[in-house]
């Protein structure tokens, strides 16, 4: 039987050795159940050394990316205190692998949610909406993984920012957005790119969350899913995504 624990320790000593690691699958295969737990385990690993627990990110959540790593379901993985950057703050290059970034949407949740839910029931839970950007850092060496490994490994997720909150009214269906690299815009999208509406994210992060046995908790954050592809990131960058009615988000990378 896999050692599980054992294996959650590999991915977590990984990410914060920020050093590459062989794909979990290469030993043995791995069952969707067994990577969610490797996952709980990892992140639990972080809790007990005083991280709190602040959310969730929803991972392949356009198209294009569920063609890429060949499935039609989105993955979630969960977010800790650790994890945030603050808006304009700093990223230390040297503490990741090879880390990209992708511009989201960001909900705020005002109560729990979980289990089965229209959009509308959804957008009842959420207290604000912000424009965020997600750093992804597979631990596994090149990138390259298939879908339980990443799973294990917390779905890539490295770090998080969120820009300004707005109220929830705001309209978020299609929400043109940039993401720049020192006042360069490298890429271009739609908020429309998840899966077709942000919305449908936070559905599927209740009733996957829930799945779990795991209801999304008043005071969550929610990370919908990228936008575009992500942009790999350097030391010397600023970076910024600039969102149509949200506004901006940004960080440097030192
Ligand atoms: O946030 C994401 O959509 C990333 C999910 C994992 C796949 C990747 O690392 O690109
Ligand atoms: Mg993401």
């Amino acid at each position: 039987m896999a050692d599980l624990a054992g294996l959650a320790q590999t991915v977590d000593d990984a990410a914060r050795q920020a050093s590459a690691i062989p794909q979990l699958t290469e030993s043995a295969p791995l069952t969707p159940e067994q990577s969610y737990r490797i996952q709980a385990l990892s992140v639990g690993r972080r809790l007990a050394r005083g991280e709190r627990r602040v959310g969730v990110k929803m991972g392949l959540t356009s198209r294009a990316k569920m063609i890429q790593v060949g499935v039609s379901e989105v993955i979630w993985g969960r977010l800790t205190d650790g994890m945030r950057i603050a808006d304009g703050g700093t990223l230390e290059r040297t503490r990741f692998v090879h880390p990209r970034i992708e511009p989201e949407v960001a909900f705020l949740l005002r109560r729990p949610l979980s289990g089965e839910l229209s959009p509308v029931e959804a957008l009842a839970a959420v207290e604000a909406v912000a424009p965020a950007m997600e750093v992804i850092d597979s631990r596994y060496r090149d990138f390259k993984f298939s879908l339980a490994d990443v799973v294990a490994d917390n779905c890539s997720s490295a770090a998080f920012v969120i820009g300004p909150w707005a109220a929830p009214s705001s309209d978020i269906a299609n929400l043109g957005m940039l993401l720049e690299v020192d006042g360069r815009v490298v890429q271009v999208g739609s908020s429309a790119a998840i899966l077709g509406h942000p919305l449908r994210s936070l559905v599927a992060a209740a009733r996957l969350s829930g799945q779990a046995g795991e209801a999304l908790d008043a005071g969550w954050i929610v990370l919908a899913g990228g936008a575009t592809a992500a942009h790999p990131l350097a030391a010397g960058m600023s970076v910024r995504t600039v969102m149509q009615a949200l506004g901006s988000v940004a960080l440097r990378v030192a």
